[in-house]
């Protein structure tokens, strides 16, 4: 991520200094969002009501939002800071709107006292300002590829895809046996291993893996990020069987950049999975769901949505596609709305153990509920980024070239 950091010498006195990323005048942007996120930090507090940010062009002007960031304040010369950190989509928001948008882009800032303009130097990758896409992967057909051109059209139309008997039944309980035998060798793990325990209950919480107690394990919980401790599993997440499918559905290289083990169906919500992680390139994450036993239908199996990756992705106040748990309603409603439209209806995964079920990260999906507790349904959810989208330093490669995402 570049910035820039400039010390401000115009009204009002109380702006310190502001640091705006996602701008550099020579880089153009690669990718079909335009992010624009800073800080601005004051000498004393300051009410923020009394603050007005826009991006503004010849024709038009688009909010941006600000966000309370104490945490971040720490970093500054002061504790009175505020963020702030807008997405606009280049082509519905801006192009859309102005083709020219580009030539007379600024930020205003308007101050009780002042009003100030930063002109946005920002130059554009033309393949960028015509892309609208949300769903379209970027995949360049090759004849070697792992997946035809059948499945590929499938995935661009559906958002989907099911391997079935991906990986043979003594593969998934090879699979099952690590996830048995974390739980023995927890008390080693980093505490970046966490468990979501009472998963579904007021209770839920999370807590180190390390310091989870064995009777988590027969109730509902989430095993998160395993894959940060075991090789092995990393090889079941992205070994080059399932790189070689990967990769151009996704159009560049794969990444894990988190995982979690079920041994009971999550009952999850249904969600798009950009509501927790949203992708630096929004088509470019998918997520894999490994059966490690057969599923039944009372133990709660995942359902999700065949071509719900094209219902254009609610974009909440602050601009992205994280939840804003205030603004959870609206956005169910909206998603509710564009269902009937679009005529689209749930699809239960019956999976068979070794099956894999591959989705984008704009499919609507979820846990349906448990009808009988007794029931297991061991699981493992893998999700991922692409390599090209971030900075060398944030992931790594192990020794079978398989990346993942540091956890720092
Ligand atoms: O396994 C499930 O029920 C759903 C899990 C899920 O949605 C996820 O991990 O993203
Ligand atoms: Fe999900």
């Amino acid at each position: 991520m570049f910035g820039l950091l400039k010390k401000v010498t115009v009204p009002p006195s109380t702006l310190l200094l502001k640091h705006i990323y996602g701008l550099e005048s020579d880089e153009p942007i690669h990718r079909p969002e335009l992010e624009i996120r800073g800080w601005l930090a004051f000498d004393r507090a300051f009410d923020l009501s009394k603050l007005c940010l826009t991006l503004e062009t010849d024709t038009f002007s688009l909010p941006v939002v600000l966000e309370n960031r104490p945490d971040v304040a720490a970093d500054l010369p002061n504790e009175f800071c505020t963020g702030f950190n807008t997405f606009f989509d280049i082509q519905e928001d801006l192009v859309s709107k102005n083709p020219n948008w580009v030539n007379s882009a600024r930020l205003r800032i308007v101050w009780p006292n002042g009003d100030e303009q930063i002109p946005l130097d920002a130059r554009l990758a033309q393949n960028m300002v015509n892309e609208n896409s949300y769903f379209r992967t970027n995949h360049v057909p090759r004849p070697n590829h792992a997946i035809d051109e059948a499945q590929l059209q499938l995935w661009d139309d559906s958002g989907f895809l099911v391997l079935e008997g991906f990986y043979s039944a003594a593969e998934a309980d090879e699979l099952k046996g690590l996830i048995e035998s974390s739980w023995a060798d927890r008390a080693n793990y980093s505490d970046k291993v966490t468990i979501d325990r009472d998963i579904g209950t007021k209770d839920e919480r999370r807590i180190s893996f390390a310091d989870a107690d064995l009777a988590i394990r027969k109730t509902p919980h989430k095993l998160n990020d395993l894959y940060l401790e075991s090789d092995r599993l990393r090889e079941y997440q992205l070994g080059s069987r399932l790189r070689d499918v990967l990769s151009p559905m996704m159009g560049g290289t794969p990444m894990i950049c988190n995982s979690l083990s079920f041994e009971y169906g999550s009952q999850q919500s249904d969600h798009f999975d950009t509501f927790f992680m949203p992708p630096l390139t929004r088509n470019r994450m998918v997520a894999s769901w490994i059966a490690m036993e057969d599923v039944q239908l009372d133990a709660g199996p995942v359902r999700y949505y065949p071509g719900s990756h094209k219902i254009p992705p609610y974009r909440f106040s602050h601009g992205r596609y994280n939840l804003k748990l205030d603004e959870k309603q609206q956005c169910e409603e909206y998603v509710e709305h564009q269902l009937k439209e679009r005529g689209l209806e749930p699809v239960l995964f019956s999976a068979k153990k070794g099956d894999v079920l591959i989705w984008h990260a704009h499919l609507l999906h979820g846990g349906t509920p448990i009808n009988n507790p007794a029931l297991t349904r061991k699981s493992l959810v893998t999700h991922y980024f692409c390599c090209e989208d971030w900075d060398g330093a944030c992931y790594e490669e192990d020794r079978s070239g398989i990346f993942y995402l540091k956890r720092d």
